[in-house]
């Protein structure tokens, strides 16, 4: 398989390197830099580790040479499912270092996902942890591996078993990073796309890091933030909005946290003065009602991040006056564009809108539906192109045919208004995914599932509001001749297909039949708008 592109056409490549966004950096040379300029601040701390620049770097050259010498060449796709843990780091710097390119996939995922992006990536080697949060992971390992013939090494973080532990990758550490061109593809982010399995995202150095680069200047990241990392670090949002990487960039301290509840965050926020963290709406929700009964001192804390599924105006309010901080929100996508309201803003705009893109350069179109632009503050489809915004998926020609226009702006699916000063408020979206607490399911992924049962004969997937998660899942089935399947069967049964748990559905409601129109068989699309219509908002 072909080493992953991702290709802007050249104009447009030289003005983005003209107006100075893509500055020709790897991220293996990032580390470098990161060394020689913060050398011994503080720059990890997770679990028991407390790391200097100058011991993460030393750490991940040592996990590049041992990466190097499993046999692995400039290109190769390597699979990373890690939880917040300090080997997250070493490893996807490791990875830069030795000029490989990471598949982030999320520890959520199970054998199902795995199974997908290692044949669509075309990693030979995954790197995973032994266990988090309840689940073991080893069992999945020899499953990939008795599946895949092609995925010849295994490395565990933790108690390795049969597999290579990623302690006793390499020894000396390689001397320099392996030279890679500042326009390839750096590592392979996945989609929550709307249709079937994960779509992976190629992003270069170049446009990756500008993105890095000017969210942290957005956030107001210096070398005296601490970031929590509370999401899952394979998310787009703690990656780079301003996450991790804004935070290393701006050599600042990344404070692990291994999950996100508001008991494990809450204390490391006030044991190591953690300033700025980053949040989908439920988990802020939850958050401003443990905050108040709180032993731990939670002042430090001045900037809180709200994003990947839209945060209401009447909850965006009371983060001040509950945490004490400034509500930043943050509307972004994997596939590029991140859209966040200022720090600075009048609290109106911070509480009513999800912000303005980070670049002059990234154009956003606001289209209807027959693709003509429509007056400001109407709602319409969001399109957008610019200097770190990919022009297609890797390796998915009919899909990048629906999601890119011939002009390469991609068709985001959102439903946005767009206000004075560029600001955008999202309004819904077009496409059939659900949006639970920021977790994108694909409504065709888990009808899939379903009408693999021999008890369904079809289903469809919609998604119904929620006061806490947003959204969740509502699948309407009817059944087979094959007995009458109950709720519970029907979700063990998508469990045991080997999927994310966020995936399988909230609420099952069976039907006795899908009405098609006289003319025949109507869209998936419209049958769930039909559905919904029907059972859910009418009563
Ligand atoms: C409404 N919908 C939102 C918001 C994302 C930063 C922040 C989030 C993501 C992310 C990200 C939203 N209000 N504030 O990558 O860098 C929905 C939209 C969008 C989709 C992208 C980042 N913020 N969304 O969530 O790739 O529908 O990225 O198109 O997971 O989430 O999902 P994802």
């Amino acid at each position: 398989m072909s080493i992953p592109q991702q290709i802007w056409p050249e104009d447009f490549a030289k003005r983005y390197e003209d107006k100075g966004y893509w500055q020709g950096e790897t991220f293996g040379q990032m580390l470098d830099r990161l060394e020689a300029t913060h050398g011994e601040r503080l720059a990890l701390v997770a679990g028991d580790a407390r790391w200097s620049y100058a011991e993460l770097a030393r750490r991940a050259r040592i996990a590049a040479e041992g990466f190097a010498a499993l046999g692995l060449t400039p290109g190769d796709r390597v699979l990373v499912q890690l939880p917040n843990r300090a080997e997250f780091l070493v490893a996807v710097f490791g990875l830069f270092y030795a000029g490989l390119v990471p598949v982030y996939a999320l520890p959520a995922h199970r054998e199902t996902e795995v199974l997908h992006l290692v044949a669509k990536s075309g990693a030979r080697t995954y790197v995973v942890a032994d266990r988090h949060d309840g689940f073991d992971y080893l069992p999945l390992a020899r499953k990939v591996r008795a599946e895949v013939a092609d995925v010849a090494h295994v490395i565990v973080a933790g108690e390795a078993a049969e597999f290579t532990a990623f302690d006793s990758l390499g020894d000396k550490g390689l001397s320099a990073p392996v030279p890679r061109n500042p326009r390839e593809v750096a590592f392979l982010q996945i989609s929550g796309g709307s249709t079937g399995l994960p779509k992976l995202i190629p992003r270069t150095h170049d446009d990756y890091l500008y993105s890095v680069r000017a969210s942290a200047e957005i956030c107001g990241l210096s070398d005296k933030s601490v970031y929590l990392c509370a999401l899952p670090a394979a998310h787009n949002f703690p990656m780079s909005s301003p996450g991790y990487l804004g935070a290393l960039h701006a050599g600042g301290t990344v404070v692990m946290s291994p999950n996100p509840q508001p008991d494990v965050a809450f204390r490391l926020i006030a044991e190591h003065g953690v300033t700025i963290t980053g949040l989908v709406p439920p988990l802020a929700l939850l958050w401003m009602q443990a905050a108040p009964r709180t032993k731990h001192d939670l002042s430090s804390l001045q900037v809180l991040g709200v994003g990947g599924a839209k945060f209401i105006p009447e909850a965006a309010a009371k983060v001040r006056p509950v945490l004490g901080c400034t509500l930043q929100q943050v509307f972004g996508m994997a596939e590029g564009l991140v859209n966040y309201t200022r720090l600075d803003d009048p609290e109106e705009i911070i509480i009513s809108t999800q912000g303005r893109p980070i670049s002059p350069d990234d154009e956003v179109l606001v289209l209807d539906d027959e693709g003509n632009p429509v007056p400001e503050g109407a709602p319409g489809n969001l399109y957008t192109r610019g200097p770190y915004t990919i022009r297609g998926y890797h390796e998915e020609p009919s899909a990048n045919a629906r999601s890119f226009t011939p002009d390469g702006f991609y068709r985001t699916g959102d439903v946005v208004r767009r206000l004075p000063g560029g600001y955008l408020e999202v309004r819904g979206r077009a496409g059939d995914h659900i949006n639970r607490a920021g977790e994108k399911i694909s409504a065709e992924e888990v009808e899939d599932h379903l009408i693999a049962h021999e008890g369904v004969f079809d289903a469809a997937v919609v998604s119904v509001p929620d006061k806490f998660l947003g959204e969740k899942t509502c699948a309407f089935v009817v059944r087979s001749d094959a007995g009458e399947v109950q709720p519970r069967d029907l979700k063990a049964f998508v469990r045991s297909r080997g999927i994310a748990e966020f995936k399988v559905p909230d609420q099952i409601v069976f039907v006795p039949e899908f009405e098609t129109t006289a003319v025949g068989k109507v869209s998936r699309k419209a049958l769930r708008a039909a559905l919904k219509e029907k059972y859910l908002e009418k009563g």
